[in-house]
């Protein structure tokens, strides 16, 4: 039985068909997609906090404007990907108690620190140009909700993109001051950004499964090699430099080789240990148990009403 609901499945993701959440599906399929839309959605929470660091400080009110609006898409992506994880039979509550318990990760990348302006440009830029990147695949990832989640991120990341690199663009039509600002903002976040695309292919325990089952449809690898193509002329134009003297164009595979990442730095901060993982772990359980009279409240609340109807 569970042979013939095996091979009914696997014939329908060749036919690339979408699996829906009422439908049968593998238990690692359901596992491995509970991690990874999981991890997703805890970036996007956690990934508010670096840039929400600069909402009060940003140097004028359409700054501001713009990057309230980017934080708040960022929460909008990581409850719409929550909601997209529950479907596969898990609560929210679940998801929080692992995040909290280090049991489920989210992004290298934001245990870094936003120490100048700039980090918000270049976060927008670097960032998101990476997330977009990674996320236009998974648009067309087998699982329909995380499918459809990820075609409305896109369009917002693109957004996100754009302000990034626009205050790049400006910081470097500015004084000398504020262009060195610019290219210090580019050497601290260049190798973690591509970090951001995980180990290499050798070394990624997860993307020959997920290859299989159409969760991931391009290796971290090329992704990685992607992003650098794309974002070297982009650092060319506005005169930044990347801070890596191994880049070079090569003609004959078409793409930009590039120096060797520092993948020990990759995994002290996967592991816990990056800058500011401690003070993003607090900040995200602080969240959670400040907000317990909240829930309860609302509990309490609901428990009346039901008891009105009652009587
Ligand atoms: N950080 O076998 P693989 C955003 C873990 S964008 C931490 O290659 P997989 C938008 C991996 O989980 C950022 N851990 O794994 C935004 C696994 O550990 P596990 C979020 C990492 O899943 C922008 C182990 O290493 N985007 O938030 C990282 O096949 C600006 C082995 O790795 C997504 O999550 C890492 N960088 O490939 C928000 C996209 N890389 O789970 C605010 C969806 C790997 O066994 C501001 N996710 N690991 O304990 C994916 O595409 C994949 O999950 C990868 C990893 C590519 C991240």
């Amino acid at each position: 039985q569970i042979k013939n609901l095996e091979a009914q499945f696997e014939a329908r993701i060749a036919r690339d068909e979408k699996i829906e959440p009422k439908d049968w599906m593998p238990e690692k399929y359901r596992q491995t997609h509970i991690r990874q839309i999981s991890q997703h959605a805890h970036s996007e929470i956690v990934g508010m906090l670096p840039e929400g660091n600069w909402i009060t400080r940003a140097p004028s009110l359409r700054r501001k404007v713009a990057l309230l609006a980017k934080v708040q898409d960022e929460a909008g992506h990581g409850l719409y990907l929550y909601s997209a994880c529950e479907t596969l039979g898990i609560s929210r509550e679940e998801l929080y108690e692992q995040l909290h318990a280090g049991k489920a990760k989210y992004s290298s990348i934001f245990n870094y620190p936003t120490l100048t302006w700039a980090d918000i440009g270049t976060i927008g830029w670097l960032v998101d140009g990476a997330a977009i990147i990674n996320q236009v695949p998974l648009c067309n990832t087998s699982f329909g909700p995380y499918a459809r989640a990820m075609v409305r991120v896109c369009k917002e990341e693109s957004f996100h993109q754009r302000q990034g690199y626009e205050i790049m663009i400006k910081l470097c039509e500015g004084t000398k001051e504020q262009k060195e600002m610019a290219q210090d903002a580019l050497n601290r976040w260049w190798w973690p950004s591509l970090m951001m695309f995980g180990p290499t292919d050798a070394e990624s325990i997860h993307t020959e499964q997920s290859m299989k089952w159409k969760l991931k449809r391009k290796s971290n690898d090329e992704l990685r090699q992607q992003f650098i193509d794309q974002t070297v002329p982009q650092a060319d134009l506005i005169g930044l430099t990347i801070p890596d003297p191994d880049l070079k164009w090569n003609e004959k595979t078409g793409h930009y080789d590039f120096g060797e990442i520092d993948w020990n730095e990759f995994w002290q901060v996967v592991k816990g240990h990056g800058p500011c993982n401690k003070e993003r772990m607090k900040a995200r359980v602080d969240a959670w148990e400040n907000g317990q009279w909240v829930r309860d409240a609302a509990m309490a609340f609901a428990e009346k009403e039901q008891e009105r109807k009652e009587k």
